[in-house]
């Protein structure tokens, strides 16, 4: 069942891929068994109690306890499958990465209709942000680059790199409204909810090697939400950490001004759109 599935499955390129593919086999067997064994009990019942072998109908209903007995076994099973299999398996899908695995920890920050992504950079601690420092076209997550922190912090549009193997946490929130961020080869979706930071995990197991790899957004957000797309692309860490240095703001001495820092932020973006817009000419 699960080869059948893949050949309509996107790539999988996470850890955790194989076992949710193997759950998604699991269900469709589940489905096929209910759905022969229903449309078996439809045709028997089409049959045994056509108007043609039983003209007048029996008023007094079933007086069998059959059905209840059904019933509460079907009840049980439930139980069985939601405490025995769904509450383990979301533990685990929101259980996060141990310090000593290293995680990767980025900020991606949805709005509509593009996905902001920051980068802590070198010193591994995400500068502040505010939304008074919000400018749409020069610093779109609101970053305060007079923070000593956000000094070193990346900012990119719709372009998401990540090491392969490395895990990763994102770090998901939204500008405006509802979003969801869709990645298919990694096996994930969660909804990004404004007002709150919603972390997600997984570890990338594949390079995407000029694969297209996209990142939707999977709710319905407004008018141009069709065009809510991202790019991600896996790559070694020698190559992640070579994009990051390219993608690193310049360092600018303290005394040179705020507009010059703005200026160059919005080199960065321009510098990014058209990346984004290289890949959506396909
Ligand atoms: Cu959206």
């Amino acid at each position: 069942m699960q080869e059948f599935l893949a050949k309509w499955m996107p790539p999988n390129a996470a850890a955790h891929g194989p076992s949710l593919d193997a759950m998604n086999a699991i269900v469709h067997w589940m489905m096929a068994i209910l759905f022969v064994g229903w449309m078996a009990y439809f045709l028997l019942v089409l049959f045994k109690f056509s108007s043609k072998r039983h003209p007048k109908a029996v008023y007094a209903g079933t007086k069998s306890h059959f059905s209840m007995y059904v019933e509460v076994g079907i009840a049980v099973i439930e139980v069985i499958l939601l405490i025995g299999f769904a509450f383990p398996a979301w533990a685990s899908w929101v259980e996060p990465h141990e310090p000593g695995e290293n995680p990767l920890v980025v900020r991606v920050i949805a709005q509509q209709f593009t996905w902001n992504v920051h980068y802590p950079g070198p010193d591994g601690v995400f500068g502040s942000t505010s939304i008074e420092l919000i400018d749409e076209a020069s610093n779109p997550i609101g970053l305060d680059r007079s923070d000593a922190m956000a000094v070193d912090d990346i900012v990119t549009i719709n372009q998401l790199h990540l090491p392969v193997d490395r895990p990763v946490t994102i770090l998901l929130s939204s500008k405006d409204v509802i979003h969801s961020f869709g990645v298919p080869v990694m096996r994930v979706k969660q909804d990004v909810i404004p007002g709150m930071e919603i972390p997600m995990y997984f570890t990338p197991v594949k390079t995407n090697d000029g694969e297209r790899w996209e990142i939707a957004c999977a709710q319905l957000c407004g008018l141009s939400h069709y065009s809510m797309r991202g790019y991600l692309t896996v790559e070694t860490e020698a190559e992640f950490e070579a994009w990051l240095a390219e993608k690193a703001p310049a360092p600018v001495e303290p005394a040179e001004s705020a507009a010059q820092e703005a200026g160059e932020a919005a080199d960065d973006e321009a510098a990014s759109d058209a990346e984004a817009e290289d890949h959506s000419g396909h």
